[in-house]
């Protein structure tokens, strides 16, 4: 892999899956930018993954994708590159951040919710509830490969409960008691975004923000592990019509898409077998409460 510190434009260091590398392609596409591509596969997903080598590392040093690499400075954590990249670029593209200081407010508090924010506990949001909902997959992945093998790579994540945690889901499925924590706060969540939608708007501030591209990421893994039932079947009619109206945007197949990739494709059928996720009626419950 090589350094792009030096480069000038934007470059991206992305895993094509990854819920966060698809916010920040989303802003970028929404914006009409070009950028360079440096995919890094997980190894959570494949052994000889990228993001624990010393040169990605160097890059960003807690092993996360995605990075966004702008004129040589590196900006981390998606919520924080897409605002980046809005604020950036003010005159190109979708304006994604709300001229009313009230919804520019209420911008950030559902960005706070729907970020993977490492520091927070798992479950505690939308944004950390959804990758437990999704560990399946990832254990599915991480089991194709040799155990000592992925335990000895992991050793090397800078980040203490990502080390222990994906080296736990090879012994173990997720405990029930947070699985049940991130099943209820996504049907809470959904249920915040139901009412919210029920206003009127076409998106979630109205006009079309960084909080509906997280929205869209978030969504598209709900259909992934096999929770698209949720964004479809009409208990939740406002969710059903913006799940309609993001994916009608030309950001969503630029960005989500046409990134499809075969490892995570191969795991999404192995796991859920064409079949409703165990989670579905459980997470529907609390949303249509
Ligand atoms: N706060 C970071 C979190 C990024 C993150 O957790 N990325 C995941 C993929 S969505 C990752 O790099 N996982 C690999 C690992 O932890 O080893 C962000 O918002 O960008």
């Amino acid at each position: 892999m090589s350094i792009a510190m030096h480069e000038a434009g934007i470059t991206l260091y992305h895993y094509p899956e990854s819920l966060c590398s698809q916010m920040v392609r989303l802003a970028l596409e929404e914006k009409g930018l070009s950028w360079k591509s440096h995919p890094i596969m997980l190894n959570d997903v494949v052994l000889e993954g990228d993001n624990l080598t010393p040169e990605y590392l160097a890059i960003n040093p807690k092993g996360f994708v995605p990075t966004l690499v702008h004129n040589g400075k590196p900006v981390y954590d998606s919520w924080v590159i897409i605002d980046y990249i809005d604020r950036a670029n003010p005159e190109s593209g979708t304006q994604l951040t709300p001229k009313d200081p009230f919804n520019r407010e209420r911008m950030k508090a559902l960005m706070v919710e729907a970020s993977l924010d490492e520091s927070k506990f798992f479950g505690v949001s939308l944004g950390t509830a959804i990758p437990i909902l999704s560990a399946p997959v990832i254990r599915y992945c991480i089991k194709q490969q040799p155990f000592l093998q992925f335990w000895w790579k992991y050793r090397k994540h800078p980040v203490f409960h990502r080390r222990w945690g994906a080296r736990l889901v090879t012994l173990m499925p997720v405990p029930s008691l947070l699985a049940a924590k991130c099943e209820r706060t996504t049907g809470l969540a959904l249920r915040n975004i139901e009412s919210l939608l029920a206003s009127g708007g076409d998106y979630l501030l109205g006009e079309y923000s960084q909080a509906d591209i997280m929205m869209t990421a978030h969504f598209h893994r709900l259909e992934d592990v096999a929770l698209g039932a949720l964004l479809a079947d009409g208990q939740l009619p406002n969710i059903a019509a913006y799940w309609r109206r993001v994916q009608a945007r030309s950001s969503y197949s630029k960005a989500i898409v046409d990134w499809h990739e075969p490892n995570w494709r191969k795991a999404l059928q192995a796991v859920f077998k064409g079949e409703a996720s165990p989670s579905l009626d459980r997470i529907r419950k609390i949303a249509v409460a």
